[in-house]
């Protein structure tokens, strides 16, 4: 089933299902060369999430500010390529939410253990927002924070499970969202986690 969120946000559900067994035979050669690591904000905090990223670009916080570079900070590497499977779904749930063409350069991984949220934010670090962002659910479920243009805005509850895409453009591009504290549990994808990738033309 394809849920509109907004005028240009679409949910599907169940979409990634077909490709998890592809997207975790990719993941640990990605975690390998580019580990799991809680970056520190500009505000001198360290993220509640911890993540890291694939592709020619990945996202990067430091005492500095937020950026996309093309090498890991910590490795001095580049990131680890985007797995082709990877690159393949998230081409096709663009495609199906209505945008054709989605060349992603960056693919965030966030990964939520229990009590780990996600505070409302907007994300504005990637050079064109007429591109979508492809987020995809894996392991654990989440209630998703869909707020609006303006950080007071009042934010939606959606769920979030394992397989779900939620694709989103246009008009709903830079709305405010994030994650509410995950419930502790066990998944059979990756046992006592969440893990989220977001596919992103940022350069
Ligand atoms: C997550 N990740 O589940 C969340 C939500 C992030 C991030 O927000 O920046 O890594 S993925 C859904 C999402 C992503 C980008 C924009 C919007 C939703 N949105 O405009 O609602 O790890
Ligand atoms: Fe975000």
């Amino acid at each position: 089933g394809v849920v509109a969120l907004g005028p240009a946000a679409r949910l599907l559900r169940g979409f990634a299902l077909p490709w998890a067994d592809a997207i975790a035979r990719a993941l640990p050669s990605v975690l390998a060369r580019a580990p799991f690591r809680h970056m520190e904000t500009p505000g001198g905090q360290h993220m509640s999430v911890a993540l890291t990223s694939c592709g020619a670009l990945g996202w990067c916080s430091d005492r500095r500010g937020y950026r996309y570079a093309p090498r890991d900070p910590d490795s001095g590497h580049p990131w680890p390529p985007l797995p082709a499977p990877w690159l393949g779904l998230a081409r096709e749930a663009a495609h199906t939410a209505g945008f054709d063409g989605f060349a992603p350069d960056a693919c965030l991984i966030n990964r939520y253990m229990p009590g780990t949220r996600l505070a409302l934010h907007q994300d504005r670090d990637e050079q064109d927002f007429g591109q979508p962002i492809v987020s995809v659910s894996l392991g654990l479920p989440a209630a998703f924070l869909w707020g609006g243009a303006r950080r007071a805005d009042r934010a939606e509850r959606v769920p979030l499970f394992h397989g779900d895409v939620v694709v989103w453009g246009g008009a709903d591009r830079l709305r405010f969202h994030g994650v509410a504290p995950v419930r502790a549990g066990e998944h059979p994808f990756a046992g006592g986690q969440r893990i989220n990738l977001t596919f992103r033309r940022a350069g």
